[in-house]
């Protein structure tokens, strides 16, 4: 009946996905058209990401969605999700060119359709951010900062990156991941408004306020060009059409929109709360614990629980904290491959693992500075527990196990803090991410928690993004829980109680 095709290209850390989606208001159907591993790209000035890999990728994978499409009706649109806080760092030849001889340039080839991305984007887990905080702390510090843009300190906000940037000198314009294959898809350059918040730099008063805006005066503060930045859009906005030059890949051109491009924001959209009072945990490499709010909470307390107000679409407040997540794990089980030259079964461990004796885990601190690089995960285990005097779990399904519950332990604190923050109570969790898929997680967060888990979808921010192009299509109406009421009626969640 009425029902459109959509593709949502969705980056995340250790993968990405081209997912081809068939919307309508009684329809939720969704297939991987492309799926293509990421991860951390270490090189001798850092850790980077390969974006221009990524976007070949995501421009192969939606040539396979126009192609299946094609007898179907064809593809009424696509968008692009990512991880947060990530940039690429832009310029005309012609500025460069005055940036070297010191003088003007000829103006052409100067327009921002044709602008070279600088360098190689770095990771935010890349080590150069630890001066980046001390700079910006030195101008303005976290209580001010937190006042004006809301968000939790995490070492790696875009504000601290630009504080250690080498090429910013250089730049003319800073795009966000998602923004930047935007860019390269359509030639059009926007800043989506959800991935925007993740930046520091965006005001936090004006975040639900449906049209957010640049804090400007915190930008001249911390010395930073308001040109370097484009215009702040919602998601719903059409970025554009993908460039004449790809319909030889493509076979066509497609309407880009702006989703909830940072991924967390369409995992909120694309997670079926169920109540007034339920809360989420969108598990990948990172667990986002806590709240989908009306309106930001930027009291002392929250500050100092390091709860952070990012922007949701329609203007709704991702009240949450970054909990360590996935990663633990995923380079717990790269260090034994390496160090075993043998492939790692996770599933087999995790079986072994749920078998352990209480006796033999050991709970630990999972928010640890030291996990955020990449690195020997089980030797930084045994360290930490040698110095809270905690015995180290010894075996591989001991570590696995004590992760696991370790993860759910700082998950169940998460809870406990967004409801004491934000004055209300919880009745139920939301688990959805590639995390919902972990049994022993799932359970061992509803036993520490005390909450009933409901598990599901895995695939919540690819749902979220096609959502949002469907109701930018005319195909759905109505408000996230509109929306949200399809995911509940097509979704079959697995649930589990606290013992
Ligand atoms: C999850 C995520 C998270 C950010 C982190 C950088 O993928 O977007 O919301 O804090 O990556």
């Amino acid at each position: 009946a009425d029902t459109t095709l959509h593709a949502a290209v969705d980056l995340g850390a250790s993968s990405g996905r081209v997912v081809l989606g068939r919307i309508g208001p009684d329809t939720l159907e969704f297939r991987e058209a492309a799926r293509f591993p990421n991860g951390v790209i270490n090189l001798p000035d850092g850790l980077h990401w390969n974006l221009v890999g990524l976007y070949e990728h995501a421009l192969n994978g939606l040539a396979a969605a126009v192609r299946q499409a094609k007898p179907e009706g064809g593809l009424a649109s696509v968008a692009v999700d990512s991880w947060a806080v990530d940039y690429g760092l832009l310029a005309s030849p012609s500025h460069l060119a005055s940036k070297a001889h010191g003088a003007a340039a000829p103006k052409q080839g100067d327009d921002a359709g044709s602008m070279t991305l600088l360098g190689t984007p770095f990771h935010y887990r890349d080590s150069r951010t630890g001066s980046g905080v001390e700079a910006v702390h030195a101008t303005a510090d976290f209580a001010e900062l937190y006042r004006r843009n809301g968000l939790q300190f995490l070492p790696f906000n875009t504000l601290y990156q630009l504080a250690a940037e080498p090429l910013l000198a250089q730049a003319q314009k800073l795009l966000l991941v998602p923004d930047l294959l935007g860019y390269w898809l359509t030639g059009q350059m926007l800043t989506e408004a959800t991935n925007a918040s993740t930046t520091g730099l965006l005001d936090v008063r004006t975040t639900s306020s449906g049209a957010p805006e640049w804090d400007t005066d915190l930008m001249e503060t911390l010395g930073l060009s308001r040109a370097l930045f484009t215009e702040v859009a919602a998601p719903g906005a059409t970025l554009g059409w993908t460039r004449e030059e790809l319909t030889p890949l493509l076979g066509q051109r497609l309407p880009v929109t702006l989703v909830g491009s940072h991924d967390t924001a369409s995992a909120i959209v694309g997670t079926p709360l169920s109540t007034p009072d339920a809360a989420y945990i969108s598990c990948g490499t990172w667990g986002l614990v806590g709240l989908e709010l009306d309106e930001p909470v930027v009291t002392d307390a929250s500050r100092e629980a390091n709860f952070t107000n990012e922007g949701g679409v329609d203007g709704r407040i991702r009240f949450l904290t970054n909990v360590m997540g996935t990663w633990l794990l995923s380079e717990t089980l790269r260090t034994w491959e390496r160090q075993s030259g043998k492939p790692q079964d996770l599933p087999a461990l995790l079986e072994a693992a749920a078998e352990v004796p209480n006796y033999a885990v050991a709970v630990f601190d999972v928010q640890d500075e030291r996990f955020v690089a990449p690195g020997d995960m089980p030797a930084r285990i045994a360290e930490l527990c040698a110095e809270q005097e905690i015995p180290a779990p010894e075996t591989k399904p001991e570590i696995v196990r004590s992760i696991v519950e370790s993860i759910a332990a700082g998950f169940a604190a998460a809870l406990t803090d967004a409801a004491r923050l934000a004055g209300r109570s919880i009745d139920v969790v939301h688990m959805v991410g590639g995390g919902s898929l972990n049994t022993l997680l799932c359970q061992a967060t509803a036993d520490r928690s005390g909450y009933p888990v409901v598990a599901g979808p895995v695939e919540a921010t690819a749902i979220g993004n096609l959502l949002i192009q469907a109701r930018t299509a005319g195909t759905l109406n109505g408000s996230l829980e509109d929306l949200r009421e399809l995911i509940i009626r097509t979704n079959n969640p697995e649930t589990y109680r606290p013992r």
